[in-house]
């Protein structure tokens, strides 16, 4: 009698469309849950919880419910070499601080290779100084003064 274990290899990562948002600026990250195998996997979850400085606008997904409050995508499934895509839109509410969006995922299967479960992925909001502040040629000018 031999017992035939179940083994797959989930892998996650993540990407963004702009890693140099200006304050205030929508900015949209694709994640992909992908199924190596050899097995099929089943209660896929993945934690994605916006990070301090990025606000939920809203998402799309080809698999399963996204929660925003919680951060937790419930897949479900993912068979041999399907790929679960989710899209979220943030703002950018923080600025001259570096914002690091990590995801996890894991399954109910033994994963052979945990490596490949977490990505991070950082971006560096543009810094909001108000360069008219710097540039001004009279700091403190008097009603009728030409500043330029
Ligand atoms: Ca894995």
């Amino acid at each position: 009698m031999t017992f035939v274990r179940v083994i797959t290899n989930i892998i996650v990562n993540k990407t963004v469309n702009n890693t140099n948002p200006n304050y205030l600026e929508n900015i949209t990250w694709t994640i992909n849950v992908k199924n190596l195998g050899p097995d099929n996997a089943t209660n896929v979850k993945v934690t994605e919880l916006l990070p301090d400085g990025l606000t939920y606008i809203k998402h799309t997904t080809n698999n399963g419910t996204y929660n925003s409050t919680t951060g937790l995508w419930n897949i479900g499934n993912v068979n041999v070499d399907e790929t679960a895509t989710l899209i979220i839109i943030t703002q950018v509410t923080k600025d001259s601080h570096n914002i690091t969006n990590t995801v996890n995922v894991t399954s109910t299967e033994k994963d052979w290779n945990m490596t490949n479960n977490v990505y991070n992925l950082t971006i560096v909001p543009n810094s909001t100084d108000l360069s008219i502040k710097k540039e001004l040629s009279n700091a403190n000018p008097y009603i009728g003064d030409t500043i330029t």
